[in-house]
């Protein structure tokens, strides 16, 4: 058989043992969902706040061939600066295992690693959905599948405003995705609290996320969750400030014969550019807050008694 390569950090090793609250984190939005050397910042900003709001964080990625979860300071600066990282999803993370070599893990992966390690809550900005354009395109994201398959709960801030909103939510619902909001019904739009979609569910407490998780367990239904969690209304943009900057940055994606794995990141940078910067804060902002949210999540599901 093959052996697993999988090496967990002493601090995440130690707080599972003790089943004490693990958030995983990801590295995809590391290197390429931000540039040098705010991911940095903000990779370590989220660490930081996992940490205050009571739970160990675990940021996952491939390194050299392992799985690593939990990374130390001088792993995720290497990511971190690094140029040219490959991206994984679950349809590259095995062949870049095998090979040896270094990649950072989308939303798919890091779900998938996460399991591996036994880790049921991971915080990320904005899942991957259904791109503009699908219909033609055939771009979905491997993050919609992986959530239908693999027992973790995500939470994030909606889905990435760049999507079809509308068509992500059809297509989570035919996959048996739970799609639950906190706070408010309209399902958040990543840098806006409100795209004017309603969410399937509603749950405010953390206890009672965690207490719907336990329940997919026990009744024996694959995939996890998705938690809607809006972005704080001091941090937000204005989803009508955004949408003719969207629908501009796309116009420059198709000029540019931009495709596959390459459209989302070139959508997050030009958008950033179109707003002068605006967009990473809203996306340091609203990450910060799902970290938080993880980690109450964790807690509550690490509090179960029997
Ligand atoms: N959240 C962010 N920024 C990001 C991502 C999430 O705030 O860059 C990444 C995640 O890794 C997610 C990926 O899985 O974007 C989606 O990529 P694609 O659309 O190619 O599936
Ligand atoms: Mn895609």
């Amino acid at each position: 058989m093959t052996a697993l390569p999988l090496r967990l950090s002493d601090e995440v090793a130690n707080a599972l043992a003790d089943g004490s609250p693990v958030v995983a984190l990801e590295s995809t939005i590391i290197t390429h969902g931000m540039p040098y050397p705010r991911n940095l910042e903000t990779a370590t900003a989220v660490e930081a706040e996992t940490r205050r709001a009571g739970a160990t964080p675990a940021t996952i990625a491939v390194i050299d061939g392992v799985i690593r979860v939990g990374l130390e300071a001088g792993a995720l600066e290497g990511l971190a600066r690094a140029r040219h990282v490959a991206k994984l999803s679950r349809a590259d993370l095995a062949a870049c295992i095998a090979r040896g070599e270094t990649g950072a893990t989308t939303v798919s992966a890091t779900m998938i690693c996460a399991h591996l390690a036994g880790i049921d809550v991971f915080a990320t900005g904005g899942i991957g959905g259904v791109h503009r354009g699908a219909e033609t395109s055939f771009d979905i994201s491997a993050d919609l599948q992986e959530l239908a398959q693999t027992p973790v709960t995500v939470v994030a801030a909606g889905a990435k405003a760049i999507l079809d909103l509308p068509k992500t939510l059809e297509y989570l619902e035919t996959l048996g995705v739970p799609v639950i909001t906190v706070g408010q019904m309209a399902f958040p739009a990543f840098w806006s609290r409100d795209s004017g979609l309603t969410a399937p569910l509603r749950m405010d407490e953390p206890a009672t996320i965690a207490a719907a998780h336990r329940m997919r367990a026990a009744l024996g239904l694959p995939g996890g969750q998705l938690v809607a969690n809006p972005i704080p209304p001091e941090a937000e943009i204005p989803a009508a400030v955004l949408a003719p900057l969207i629908a501009q940055a796309q116009r420059d994606a198709e000029a540019h014969g931009i495709s596959g794995k390459a459209v989302t990141p070139y959508l997050l940078q030009r958008l950033y550019e179109l707003t002068q910067g605006r967009t990473l804060e809203a996306n340091i902002a609203l990450v910060l807050n799902n970290a938080r949210l993880a980690a109450r999540i964790a807690a509550a599901l690490a509090e179960r008694t029997v």
